[in-house]
């Protein structure tokens, strides 16, 4: 069933459509070896505009989820951007001030050293990240939280949801994600949303078609 989209989530769509950012033109192969339809690109959140009306659409879904957060974890690349314009925005439009941090791909061994850069890794973490697909990305972001002994993980804040199974089990993901790290996964928006704006919008049936096969194919409960 779908549910009714808030204002700055129809922005989000919008946006991420209009700027080719969500994609329709697959098949692209993912992480996980699947041939999806559409493809999400969040690098292409890469103007001012753009990366400061996503970062304004993640604070709005953390402060709607009622979350207390201290720090936020930005795992490298595409989370590096997000971590600091989400902290931004969230001092500017909800006078909240949050430290943010990310980490390196590669140790740095000269200088301050250390893979982590940033805000000290301690306190009520919170990750944010742009897809979930499989979850291996984001388990490899729990890792650094696991290994900071005052840090504490209190929910992963995604902008896409793809609601697929990681293997074969009826579980989507996320869910399966929840379960086993025992956080909420919040997303901006889910397929299925995009599906609703789409279908609403019309003129999409080609894609629609093409995306109701995948996730007749591949979506979890
Ligand atoms: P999982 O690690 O399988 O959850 O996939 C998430 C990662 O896949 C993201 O962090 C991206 O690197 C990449 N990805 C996208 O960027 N957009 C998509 O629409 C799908 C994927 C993907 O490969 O599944």
């Amino acid at each position: 069933m779908s549910r009714t989209l808030a204002p700055y989530q129809q922005d989000y769509i919008r946006l991420s459509v209009s700027r080719k950012i969500l994609r329709f033109d697959g098949p692209f192969t993912l992480k996980s070896g699947r041939a999806s339809p559409y493809f999400f690109n969040a690098g292409l959140f890469c103007d001012g505009e753009s990366i400061a009306t996503i970062a304004q659409c993640y604070a709005q879904m953390i402060v709607d989820a009622g979350v207390e957060v201290d720090v936020i974890l930005g795992p490298a690349y595409k989370g590096i951007p997000l971590a600091a314009t989400v902290a931004q925005a969230l001092y500017e439009k909800h006078g909240r001030s949050v430290g943010f941090v990310y980490n390196r791909k590669e140790a740095k061994t000269h200088g301050e050293g250390g893979v982590l850069v940033g805000a000290p890794l301690k306190g009520r973490v919170l990750i944010i990240d742009d897809v979930m697909t499989a979850g291996t990305a984001i388990r490899e972001s729990v890792a650094y939280i696991d290994a900071a002994p005052e840090a504490k993980l209190v929910g992963i804040a995604m902008a896409l949801n793809r609601q697929e199974r990681a293997g074969e089990e009826p579980e989507s993901t996320a869910k399966k994600v929840q379960r086993e790290l025992g956080v909420p996964v919040w997303s901006i928006v889910n397929v299925d949303d995009i599906m609703t704006h789409l279908e609403k919008e019309g003129g999409w049936e080609e894609q629609l078609k093409a995306m109701r096969a995948y996730r007749e194919k591949y979506f979890g409960e």
